[in-house]
């Protein structure tokens, strides 16, 4: 007979602790709520269903059906030759860097794609055949078009004149097309890289030629027999990911830019409890900008305001979840409502009348979870639909961007009524400062005059400023929601180390209230409190979305520029994070920091453990061949610090160590003054 209480134990589901899950507690209140509804959650799931080991180790090879191949490593390590091999004889090295590079084609495609869309509206306005949207920005434009090859100028009889604006546009969106595609040459803003860099990715042979030939020889090359050689592989791994990085990423933030505007900083909330039980709440989650302003627009109008008022509401509340958030807080101050991982507590709320999602990061889960509240979630992209029943699709046409917008908003404001069970939002949410970029960035740091980077070059050299860090990146199921994020940015700017952050990192010091500038002489060591207090900006600068990790390299760039600190990315005190980082996306922004000389540090887990020849030619050979490094580093204060001895390391090669002892000295004496 069975034994009963055997069979009981094996039925009760397996639960995520809140405490354990996230250090979130608006989080934890949900995660509690959801157990209580008996809804699973990512997190639960996380418990239930463990990795496979083989798998995250970057070594089974699916790419033939003779497999898949899996090449454990044994129990003992290896010594002497790794004999692993596939059916093929692909060595665990092969398997590791194609399996590798195929994320990196994977996330390259995802931001690339985006930009492409972005792209092919940004011609539909410059040909003027929409009335959604306009040539905001002109002064961006301006900035772009030298860089695309585009004159900004004409000479007309001997006179130099400007070029008609919307001229520019469609000569600039022609050329910016044309960057997926063109047959020949080589991507155009690779030339915005240090002149150092440039001449670097020449030499290695690793300049990317347009953005989906990249992308498309990965697939090539990691077919069944074609390339056997991890370094041949990496080449071209480096090559798309440059594509990404300096290509479509760089060219979708740039287009949005100067569709939307350039950021500027902008206050803010964030986190679960911006949503409001008396309001509609519409929340909008995905990357793509292009539908989100319009809805942003739409909801802000005294129409739509009405009707939700002659419905019962107070009004509508808008909130993001990932990078969507980032793109409508960073021009709109449009408040934050969740982390990647925090999307289905959204709904969970019951307060949450439509949930609008376009692409990427969008769990399908969601419509489960949907399926238990009132909630519309919508789905607007066509190449993004679920297969549930209960999701609705309107598919999201530029030509008619205001009808959907309305269409959808509507939708949202009738169902406010609907709220079928109790609303429970968990009142937390934290002020921020979003929005900064280059452009900002120059306008705060930048000196009087010479309107460079020169005063943040200024207290770099002089040490109060020790060095940069880019901390970026997604949530990760499979460690503490947060905990990664929070700990590595509070150690970097606890040693004098400006962050510079995006996606769902920002999100994450959002939330932990470390975008304000208050939080600088809370959590900074002297000389970044100074700084920060001195020009009135918080430790941690928001950037905007994991596109706009192009923001940090031209920022970088910037700082090459000038001067004073060398004379190539990989000579700056700077070093990269992504603390919690999950998607193909964080792979490829991951390797083109590399590719550019950042030394970039990976929590939670890295594909290429289990082939640790491979493992070190991406850290230490790639060192010696582009100026950075890949690491993996799985504890918050280790990751920060070995961050902190390469700016150290930096520093010291730059001859300027002894100008931060001094300043330090300076601030402990002031202090024993003061005191
Ligand atoms: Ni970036 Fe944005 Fe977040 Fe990760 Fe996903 S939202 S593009 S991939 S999870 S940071």
């Amino acid at each position: 007979m069975a034994d009963v209480k055997k069979v009981k134990k094996a039925k009760a589901p397996k639960v995520a602790n809140p405490l354990e899950a996230t250090i979130d507690v608006a989080s934890q209140e949900m995660i509690v709520r959801a157990q209580e509804l008996g809804i699973d959650t990512v997190f639960d799931r996380a418990v239930t269903m463990k990795p496979c080991a083989i798998g995250l180790q970057g070594i089974c090879c699916k790419n033939c059906s003779m497999g898949p191949c899996r090449l454990p490593l044994p129990k003992d390590g290896i010594e002497g030759e790794d004999t692993r091999k596939g059916l093929c004889g692909a060595t665990a090295n092969t398997i590791a860097a194609r399996n590798f590079i195929r994320m990196i084609a994977g996330g390259a495609s995802a931001h690339s794609d985006h930009g492409r869309c972005v792209a092919e509206v940004f011609m539909a306005a410059a040909r003027k055949e929409t009335e959604a949207y306009q040539i905001k920005d002109t002064d961006k434009l301006l900035q772009i078009a030298p860089a695309l090859g585009v004159d900004i100028t004409v000479d007309v009889d001997g006179e130099i004149k400007d070029r008609d604006i919307d001229e520019i546009a469609l000569e600039v969106a022609e050329v910016a097309l044309a960057e997926w595609g063109k047959p020949e040459g080589e991507i155009l803003y690779m030339k915005r890289a240090p002149e150092a860099l440039y001449e670097k990715w020449k030499k290695l042979g690793v300049l990317p030629r347009n953005i989906d030939r990249e992308i498309v020889e990965i697939m090539h090359r990691t077919h069944m027999g074609v390339d056997q050689d991890y370094k041949n592989l990496m080449k071209q791994g480096t090559r798309a990911a440059l594509a990404d990085g300096w290509g479509g990423s760089m060219l979708a933030t740039d287009l949005q830019d100067v569709l939307f505007g350039t950021p500027y900083p902008v206050q803010s909330e964030a986190n679960l409890g911006i949503m409001k039980e008396d309001h509609v709440n519409l929340i909008v989650h995905g990357h793509e900008p292009v539908l989100s302003e319009i809805l942003v627009a739409v909801a802000q109008s005294q129409e739509m305001v009405d009707y939700a008022k002659e419905k019962g509401a107070k009004g509508i509340q808008l909130g993001g979840i990932c990078c969507t958030a980032n793109e409508i807080l960073q021009r709109h101050g449009i408040p934050t409502a969740a982390t990647f991982l925090q999307q289905e507590l959204a709904i969970i709320t019951g307060a949450c009348d439509a949930m609008v999602v376009d692409i990427q990061c969008i769990m399908q889960n969601l419509a489960n979870v949907a399926k238990c509240f009132h909630t519309k979630l919508i789905t607007t992209h066509p190449i993004a639909k679920m297969e549930q029943d209960n999701v609705i699709h309107i598919e999201f046409d530029e030509a008619y961007a205001l009808e959907d917008a309305k269409k959808i908003v509507k939708m949202a404001i009738d169902n406010f009524e609907n709220r079928s069970s109790e609303v429970m939002i968990p009142q937390y949410k934290s002020s921020q400062v979003a929005g900064f970029g280059v452009e900002s960035i120059q306008y705060h740091l930048g000196g009087t005059f010479r309107g460079t980077y020169y005063t943040l070059n200024d207290n770099i050299i002089n040490g109060r400023i020790r060095g940069i860090a880019g901390v970026v990146g997604c949530n990760n199921a499979r460690t503490k929601h947060n905990d990664g994020h929070i700990k590595v940015v509070k150690e970097l700017i606890k040693n004098d180390v400006i962050v510079l952050t995006t996606g769902c990192n920002a999100i994450a010091c959002a939330m932990e209230g470390l975008l304000t500038p208050e939080a600088a002489a809370v959590h900074c060591g002297p000389g970044l409190a100074e700084v920060c207090e001195t020009v009135g900006i918080p430790p941690v600068l928001h950037l905007g979305s994991c596109v706009d990790n192009s923001r940090i390299l031209l920022a970088a760039t910037e700082v090459v520029k000038a001067g004073g600190l060398g004379n190539d990315i990989c000579d700056l005190p700077a070093a990269g994070s992504a603390p919690e980082w999950m998607s193909e996306k964080a792979i490829s922004i991951g390797h083109y920091f590399v590719a550019s000389g950042v030394y970039t540090v990976f929590g939670v887990t890295l594909p290429t453990s289990g082939a640790p020849v491979f493992h070190k030619y991406i850290s230490d050979e790639f060192e010696k061949i582009t100026g950075g490094k890949w690491d993996l580093e799985i504890d918050p204060i280790k990751h920060a610090q070995k961050m902190i001895a390469h700016i150290d390391k930096k520093r010291a090669e730059l001859g300027i160590d002894k100008a931060r002892e001094r300043v330090l000295m300076d601030m402990a004496d002031r202090q024993k003054l003061e005191a």
